[in-house]
């Protein structure tokens, strides 16, 4: 990968061809915010034993050295840290999907490595994964640090999805890192990702290899959170970027008053983004698919429920609104998650399904799907064996679904309005963008972390920054043993350890808050809220606020 270094004083140099717009360069010097403890001398308390979440004698028989190691927390100390006297060197992986934030991680990362000894040396594996078995790797060096710092984006060393779980990989990847001279490895990532970090760990301690492996919590779906995990970086900027469009979206519709949008949104499975997005911008209708499960809904249930909207307001003359969707509502559906299942064990047994397969039910369903969907269905799942849903277009098939109810609901004089709708998904969109001030600070405090935890010796832990709706000057920096998060899960047909994630709690403030609103949100004319763009300069309210979701559930 060749690095292009590029121009900071472009603009004093009047160059015709701008490389870097003013936001850029003035992102480029941002200074990040960091915990206390971060900043002076620190001390490491080691808290309690600690149990995995579920299936304990499992997750302890096959993680035997790394099951049970205590929590910690990095504390501000008068006692001066000694200077380390070697110098060690590091490897990065950047894993899944991209998060805005991964860039200051690494940051953080070369920072602290720095600060620890100057000679420490950071290299950044390439496309994932896949970078460490392969052997494929960049020296991160101060120049190539400083054009990433505070960027979205992955692009430092690029992302991927490979898992980590043979042994003919571990063995490649320690090889690598011998001949590199590397004795930790941090993988930035998912709950897969994670659950990766967290093999390789035992593995490699196992063999007494020498090897650390640390792991940091990213992904724009907020769903690895736990009593320890307060945010998965990325959430924040993301759904910021989305709420933005969703506000955008709002005011047009209410400018216009002739069109329902149906607006999917990222988050594969859990409901966290949808949520966020709805209490930043309250629109008329939010599907959360954790309720839908929790209630067993079906399908036609869903389509009931969103047409009785559209008849309220259109009863109102208010012929337009907006109806977020969550992107993994498919999964959710009782009924659908069974036939998914059935799926996804066929297509990883034989590769290929045929409809005899099915249980009677499932084929069911499955014929009576549009076709377009029932083939998104079916493709190819990624390398943890999850369906693919942000290929499943659901907003398509509830607008035509809707459209069909409604025309019923005239037949029987239960509606007399117009329906014209509009169809969107904000996924991508979100992924890449510049880094809120908050995800700026809190990957940089991660990736600084994750540097305490290789100085302490640790393996098999995740860096964790808690305390989030403080001050960041408040925040408090620790280490997390990651088969605390773990249970046993069915993953291509087999059992597997594996972080369990986070779905949308019913009982929690965020959902509740949700819920005590939506009937208005649904009926009134004004309760839209236009969030605009992420603010980076300016008072603190406007650009430091974390999401609601952490604080709704930092009230609670
Ligand atoms: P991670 O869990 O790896 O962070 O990825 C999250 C995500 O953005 C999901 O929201 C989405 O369903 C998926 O990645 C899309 O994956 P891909 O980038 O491979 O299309």
């Amino acid at each position: 990968m060749t690095h292009m270094v590029l121009n900071h004083t472009y603009i004093s140099k009047n160059t015709t061809l701008m490389n870097k717009s003013p936001l850029q360069i003035a992102r480029q010097a941002y200074m990040p915010k960091m915990p206390k403890a971060l900043t002076s001398n620190t001390s490491l308390k080691e808290g309690e034993p600690t149990q995995s979440v579920a299936d304990q004698e499992a997750i302890k028989s096959l993680f035997p050295n790394t099951y049970g190691m205590p929590i910690i927390t990095f504390e501000q100390s008068d006692v001066a840290q000694a200077a380390a006297s070697q110098a060690i060197n590091v490897g990065v992986i950047l894993s899944g999907g991209q998060a805005p934030g991964g860039h200051n991680v690494i940051s953080g990362l070369f920072d602290g490595l720095k600060r620890l000894n100057s000679n420490n040396r950071l290299y950044g594996f390439l496309g994932g994964p896949s970078g460490l078995i392969d052997g494929k790797y960049i020296e991160l060096t101060a120049d190539i640090i400083d054009e990433y710092r505070n960027s979205g984006g992955f692009d430092i060393i690029g992302s991927g999805r490979t898992k980590l779980e043979e042994t003919e990989q571990f063995d490649k990847g320690m090889e690598v890192c011998r001949r590199l001279g590397i004795t930790a490895i941090v993988i930035i990532g998912g709950d897969d990702s994670n659950t990766n970090a967290c093999v390789l760990a035992e593995y490699y301690r196992q063999k007494q290899c020498g090897i650390q492996v640390i792991g940091c919590p990213k992904t724009i779906d907020g769903d690895l959170k736990n009593g320890m995990i307060e945010t998965s970086f990325g959430f924040d900027t993301a759904c910021k970027v989305y709420s933005e469009l969703i506000g955008n979206i709002q005011r047009d519709a209410n400018s216009a008053k002739k069109y329902w949008h149906f607006i999917r949104l990222m988050g594969r499975s859990a409901s966290h983004i949808a949520l966020e997005c709805a209490l930043q911008t309250h629109p008329n209708v939010c599907i959360i698919s954790e309720e839908v499960e929790a209630k067993q809904m079906t399908l036609n249930d869903i389509v009931e429920q969103i047409s009785t909207a559209v008849a309220a307001r259109a009863a109102k003359g208010l012929n337009f609104g907006t109806v977020l969707i969550p992107e993994g509502l498919i999964e959710f559906i009782p009924a659908m998650r069974v036939l998914i299942q059935e799926l996804n064990d066929l297509l990883a047994n034989n590769g290929t399904f045929n409809l005899n397969d099915l249980t009677p039910a499932s084929a069911e369903l499955y014929r009576s799907l549009p076709e377009a969907i029932a083939k998104q269905l079916t493709m190819d799942r990624d390398p943890h064996g999850n369906v693919q849903v942000s290929l499943i277009e659901t907003e398509k098939l509830l607008i035509e679904m809707v459209a069909k109810r409604l025309d019923a609901m005239k037949k029987e004089g239960t509606y007399s309005g117009k329906f014209a709708a509009q169809h969107h998904f904000f996924g991508y969109e979100g992924r890449c963008a510049v880094p809120s001030n908050f995800d700026a600070d809190y990957c940089y405090s991660l990736g600084q972390t994750a540097v305490q935890l290789l100085a302490a010796g640790k393996t098999g832990y995740m860096s964790v920054v808690s305390n989030l709706t403080r001050p960041a000057a408040e925040w408090q920096a620790g280490g997390v043993p990651i088969t605390m998060m773990m249970n046993m899960e069915r993953r291509n047909g087999k059992l597997k350890p594996v972080i369990q994630k986070a779905l949308v709690g019913l009982n929690g403030a965020p959902f509740r808050y949700l819920a005590d609103h939506r009937d208005e949100w649904n009926i009134s004319t004004d309760t839209y809220l236009y969030p605009g763009p992420i603010q980076y300069y300016g008072p603190s309210e406007v650009c430091d606020q974390p999401t609601h979701t952490l604080r709704l559930e930092h009230q609670a």
